[in-house]
């Protein structure tokens, strides 16, 4: 069961959600898959449909020259593979753990020092939708090993390179993250604030059109804090927003929900339009979040 020379080999260590539809990607586009789980029960499925379930990390880590690694968190990638370290050498790591930049940094000197090299990733996907179009998966690291696996790689969704520092995948794909929970947030106030008055499935198409329509502020925004005028294409002014924010709190009061996830929001509007900014656009409370200028 050594593929260790098969060109085509792939290993994917650790088999949650997201490791076992990661595995399921690379067994349906024909790519010979060594499995490994810190708990053995969960390659059995993936055994039954072709993959191959060595009874050690060290068995698994030697089968491919592709190294994929996909854990809960930074910790569990260091408790999982510094036993293994010195199998890495002269491989290629492909860590899709979910984790910061700076660790990102950290495990590719690790890997380096034990002679492999590192590509950090970031899953733009949720477990369903790896191996298909929905998918993309963000990859930092030496751009020799991204072009040489590509073709490997990209059975999981379309890959996105972006760029030789190790931390540039981690911090696109925390900073989507931090998109995705401020949506959450968003939805969730929404939700709370209706329920029990207006049916939650008869709510979301609404909601959901809302925040389509919505979507084209990621544009404006864009293009307003990359020439740092604030003001030419405002449409809804930041003095406008601040006098209806209030109603947002009073809402969440009325309806008994906590106000907590939108009212952070309202003193920064309140201090940009006292600092005389309220015939701009929103755009500029992201000036008073950075915490050195502050
Ligand atoms: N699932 C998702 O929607 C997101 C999508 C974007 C990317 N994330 C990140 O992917 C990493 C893995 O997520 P997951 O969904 O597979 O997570 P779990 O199903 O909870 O599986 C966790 C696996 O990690 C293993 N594990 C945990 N600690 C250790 C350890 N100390 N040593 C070895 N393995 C460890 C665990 O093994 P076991 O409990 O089955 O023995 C699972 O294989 C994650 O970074 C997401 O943020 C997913």
């Amino acid at each position: 069961n050594d593929n260790g020379d098969d060109e085509k080999a792939v290993a994917v260590l650790g088999l949650g959600a997201m490791g076992t539809a990661l595995a399921e990607a690379f067994l349906a586009a024909g790519r010979p898959t060594t499995v490994w789980n810190r708990t053995p029960a969960k390659a059995q499925a993936l055994a039954a449909r072709g993959a191959v379930a060595p009874p050690t990390l060290t068995d698994a880590v030697r089968a491919s020259r592709l190294v994929v690694v996909c854990l809960l968190d930074h910790a569990s990638v260091h408790e999982a593979l510094d036993p293994v370290a010195d199998e890495l050498a002269g491989r290629v790591l492909v860590n899709l753990t979910n984790g910061t930049p700076s660790q990102a940094r950290e495990l590719a000197s690790w890997a380096a020092g034990h002679g492999a090299e590192l590509l950090d990733g970031g899953i733009m996907a949720v477990p369903p939708m790896i191996g298909t179009p929905a998918a993309f998966v963000l990859y930092s690291g030496p751009q020799g090993a991204f072009d040489a696996h590509r073709g490997a790689l990209d059975a999981l969704g379309e890959s996105v390179y972006v760029g030789s520092d190790h931390g540039q995948a981690a911090l696109r794909d925390l900073a989507l993250l931090s998109g995705m929970y401020g949506m959450y947030m968003g939805v969730m106030q929404a939700f709370a604030l209706t329920r029990g008055e207006v049916p939650a499935t008869e709510f979301a198409p609404m909601l959901r059109r809302w925040l389509t329509g919505m979507g084209v502020l990621v544009d404006s925004t864009a293009a307003q804090l990359d020439s740092g005028d604030y003001v030419t294409g405002v449409v809804s002014n930041l003095a406008m927003q601040t006098a209806a924010y209030p109603n947002f709190l009073a809402v969440a009061q009325e309806q008994g929900v906590r106000p907590d996830f939108i009212a952070p929001l309202y003193p920064l509007m309140q201090r940009r339009v006292a600092d005389g900014f309220g015939h701009e656009d929103v755009t500029g409370v992201i000036d008073l979040l950075r915490i050195d200028e502050n």
